[in-house]
């Protein structure tokens, strides 16, 4: 038998499961209703459109829909996304600062593959999403975590921490932040937050990941320009996906940056999986040249505004006083912390025998916190299920609140 003990690399051993995608199995369960995965509501696809768009693919593109792409990605695709990102405050960037991966995930791993050595500190939320998480802490990095309020980052404890780092062993290298419609705590960081915490990475020389799949799943937020807008040094690597606003299935986002992190980005993605889908990359295309994106994102947000709300009103009806929970203005999730004493992943399993599911706050922090907290995704479930599963919810919580108490 061979020692795989021995065998492993030590970044191995760093390496965890993500417990979303193994809550993801324990929900294939139809009678087991989940607000634990970040997954659009499969009623949202547009899947006519899409049939349509697919055999034109095919018929105008099909040797080359079929064929290996370049690693960066299809020129027009890259050209069509700048074109909207120059309209989303982006101004001097062409898509030539665009590569398309494999999800964002894969822009994640490849940006702790390019920054981070052992012992090297990634700054992220707490809570921040757990698929960062996951991706940085492969690379053997030390992993900081600045409180969030209801503005996303402090980012005055940011800079003190900052600071601290500057004087141990820890070199910082970058702050990864989500900073609209934040996975998991829904929160948006005001433009002024956005100022700072440029002028905070320019200071102190560091990179800023900004990790934007919610920002256009806005219900009543007032538009604020991505990070990146503000970036005069080339510090910003800004990524964004089409999986929340078409399709998770396609695998498809966009990472913009300098030219020179782009280059090397590039030679990452060359490592990990040659290119990009190449058909989902010209169906993507296709969809935006005919001008439906911006249609199916309207279609979405009218969708999942009125989840959002019905999720805060039974939330309201079922759950025991104690808690709290800010009220998100987009993206799919809402952050419940509840009464002190009770622990969320111990109770999770109290949930699913209530045949109901969250992901608990946990996993979402690097420092042990969020024993209290929960977060919960409104994007999938039917309405009768958001009303349902918060009852039972309710009910779960209820419970353990009679244990403490007694
Ligand atoms: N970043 C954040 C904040 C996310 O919530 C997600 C998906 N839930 C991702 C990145 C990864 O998205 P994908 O790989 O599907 O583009
Ligand atoms: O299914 C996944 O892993 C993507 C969703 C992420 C999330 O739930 O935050």
């Amino acid at each position: 038998m061979a020692n795989l003990e021995r065998l492993y690399s030590d970044r191995a051993g760093k390496m965890k499961k993500s417990v979303i995608r193994e809550l993801l199995k324990v929900t294939q369960d139809p009678e087991i209703i989940s607000f634990a995965g970040g997954l659009p509501n499969p009623n949202s696809f547009p899947i006519e459109d899409l049939e349509g768009i697919i055999s034109q693919v095919m018929s105008k593109f099909g040797t080359k829909a079929l064929q290996y792409g370049t690693t960066k990605g299809l020129k027009e695709l890259r050209d069509a996304i700048a074109e909207r990102s120059y309209k989303d405050g982006l101004k001097n960037i062409t898509g030539e600062n665009i590569i398309i991966t494999s999800g964002s995930q894969q822009a994640l791993d490849s940006v702790g593959k390019l920054f981070l050595n052992p012992g090297d500190t990634a700054i992220v939320g707490l809570p921040t999403y757990l698929g960062g998480i996951n991706a940085f802490r492969s690379y053997e990095c030390n992993l900081e975590g600045i409180p969030l309020d209801k503005d996303g980052m402090r980012i005055d404890i940011l800079e003190e921490k900052i600071k601290e780092l500057l004087g141990k062993e820890y070199v910082p290298k970058f702050i990864y932040t989500v900073p609209t419609f934040q996975n998991p705590a829904g929160v948006i960081m005001p433009e002024s937050s956005r100022k700072k915490i440029i002028d905070i990475a320019n200071e102190y020389d560091l990179i800023i990941i900004e990790d934007d799949p919610y920002g256009k799943l806005n219900y009543d937020a007032s538009y604020v320009k991505p990070i990146k807008a503000f970036d005069d040094e080339g510090r910003v690597i800004y990524m964004s996906t089409f999986s929340k606003i078409l399709s998770p299935g396609f695998r498809l986002a966009w990472t913009i940056a300098s030219d020179e992190i782009t280059r090397k980005i590039e030679i990452c993605k060359q490592a990990l999986d040659l290119c990009t889908n190449t058909f989902t990359q010209y169906i993507a295309c296709e969809f935006m040249r005919q001008g439906s994106l911006d249609l199916h994102i309207m279609k979405i947000n009218e969708m999942y505004k009125p989840k959002r709300d019905l999720m805060m009103q039974a939330m309201e009806q079922y759950f025991p006083e104690g808690y709290t929970c800010n009220k998100p203005k987009g993206g799919m999730f809402a952050w419940v912390t509840l009464a002190e004493g009770i622990d969320t992943e111990i109770m999770f399993l109290e949930a699913i025998k209530h045949k109901v599911a969250y992901v608990h706050g946990k996993a979402f922090h690097v420092d042990g916190g969020g024993e209290r907290s929960m977060r919960l995704n409104f994007s999938y479930s039917t309405n009768d299920q958001i009303e349902e599963g918060m009852k039972r919810l309710g009910t779960v919580i209820e419970k353990k609140l009679r244990t403490i108490v007694a």
